[in-house]
């Protein structure tokens, strides 16, 4: 757990990955970071002002020409008082500066996100706004960047405050007829409340149904690539890696443990995973292979089954691999340069929908775009949310889901025999909300988020 000694501490990190560049960033917050250019022998600053300034040493030796910032507290990135030195990216200065702040007293290095957790505390930023800005710091693809900026900027915390919001003045109008008991609650009252419930409910149901997508941007997704023996799986990956990551050769049985390869395919980011081809073994080594491809086929997000389609008997190795994955997979007949075997694509056409089924040649690429193409949209449509929510995490998953709950068990009773009740269910239910928006049991949430955090934010 993560220990934070006092907010009285005036904390710095260098902001900027460490290493040789043109310029680094050094944050510093808190009671003392206004007299920071007096500490280095240098004049103080005008508030959010770009400043020169030359540091000097203890002994009056130059350190750098930089320039800083001065922030003044509330009107700040941590609500304290701020100040940036913007130095020069050599690991030499960039250490001497760390150093003499280090050795003065009330300073110390920063935690890993101990900014952000400060302007948390003075309520600069928020729960969701605070796990949006680590998953921008963390996102790889376009549209991880798009999801996180927009969870930065309340496309979380809105939905959850409306929710919120509605579930309270359903409350309110509730007890404000329990504080009139004698008189019997109106039917058209019930009625309201029940219809308003309902479409809460039912919005957060959409948004859990939907919570994979908001996973699947994320955290990425796999595409498996299994088949028989020597049907060009290696081959294939290597071509869509552009490497050679995968040993290809005519041996039947090359590929023995999965293999992955990290790619970016319509705006996520996907590791395709390369398998033992499939066949009767009696050889431990590959039926251990071929076992591991048959869970990694189990647990992929696309299933992509590929067979040789120059051979005949294709299909008889196609119906086992589909057999291997949950859903739908996409069929690729390899080896299309030396001719596929028509009778059997007739077969394929029947046994799965015709825009499943692509030819390709993992030898000379025909084909490929039109596989890159599928697998795009295949994943655009895992990751098209309908609802008005993007859940990015288990934790809001599981917050809601106890939204539902407690909605759910008010609209089987009913408001006017069990107005008590239908009201502990509602605020059950702002309770978990509120749980996603850090309003409660704050502490446990934020170590984990800031525990992944780097160091300078
Ligand atoms: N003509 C032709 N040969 C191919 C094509 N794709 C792969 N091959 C050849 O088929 C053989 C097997 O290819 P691999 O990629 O190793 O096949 P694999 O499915 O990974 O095989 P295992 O690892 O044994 O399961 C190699 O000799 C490849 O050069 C293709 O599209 N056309
Ligand atoms: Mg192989």
């Amino acid at each position: 757990m993560m220990k934070i000694p006092s907010f009285t501490d005036t904390i710095f990190a260098l902001a900027t990955p460490p290493g040789r560049s043109a310029l680094a960033v050094i944050r510093v917050s808190g009671p003392q970071a206004a007299g920071v250019p007096e500490l280095f022998g240098a004049t103080s600053l005008l508030p959010r002002q770009a400043q020169r300034r030359w540091l000097k040493d203890k002994e009056g030796n130059l350190i750098d020409d930089v320039m800083m910032i001065a922030f003044v507290g509330p009107r700040s990135a941590t609500g304290e008082d701020v100040t940036e030195i913007h130095c020069h990216g050599s690991p030499a200065v960039v250490e001497d500066i760390l150093n003499h702040l280090a050795a003065v007293s009330g300073f110390r290095l920063a935690e890993a996100g101990e900014f952000t957790r400060r302007s948390l505390d003075n309520n600069k930023t928020d729960i969701t706004a605070a796990e949006g800005l680590a998953d921008l710091i963390d996102a790889n693809t376009s549209l991880q960047r798009v999801q996180a900026a927009a969870q930065m900027a309340g496309s979380l915390r809105r939905p959850i405050e409306n929710w919120r919001t509605e579930i309270i003045s359903c409350l309110s109008e509730l007890e404000a007829s329990i504080d009139f008991a004698d008189e019997d609650l109106p039917t058209t009252l019930e009625t309201q409340i029940r219809n308003r419930i309902q479409t809460i409910h039912d919005d957060m149901k959409a948004g859990l149904a939907d919570f994979h997508k908001g996973q699947i941007i994320r955290t990425g997704l796999s595409i498996v690539l299994a088949g028989p023996v020597n049907a060009g799986k290696s081959t294939l990956l290597n071509l869509l890696a552009r490497r050679p990551a995968a040993i290809v050769s005519t041996m039947p049985g090359t590929t023995r443990d999965t293999i992955e390869v990290g790619l970016e395919i319509a705006g996520v980011s996907v590791a395709v995973k390369d398998t033992a081809g499939w066949r009767q073994t009696d050889d431990p080594v590959e039926k251990e292979g071929i076992k591991r491809a048959k869970q990694a086929a189990a647990d992929a997000d696309i299933l992509v089954v590929v067979v040789d389609g120059s051979q005949p008997g294709w299909s008889e190795d196609m119906d086992e691999i589909i057999t291997w994955g949950p859903q739908t997979p996409l069929i690729l007949l390899n080896k299309s340069d030396v001719g596929l075997v028509t009778d059997d694509k007739r077969h394929a056409a029947d046994c799965a929908s015709e825009e499943t089924v692509l030819s390709i040649s993992a030898k000379d690429g025909s084909g490929l775009s039109e596989f890159e193409t599928r697998l795009g949209e295949i994943i655009q449509n895992l990751n098209r949310t309908s609802s008005s929510i993007t859940l990015t995490r288990v934790r809001h998953q599981q917050a809601v889901r106890q939204a539902v709950e407690h909605l759910g068990a008010s609209l089987h009773l009913s408001v006017a025999n069990h107005t008590e009740l239908v009201a502990e269910e509602f605020r059950s239910a702002t309770l978990a909300l509120s749980r996603i928006l850090g309003h409660v049991d704050i502490e446990d949430v934020l170590d984990h988020i800031f525990s992944n955090f780097c160091i300078g934010k």
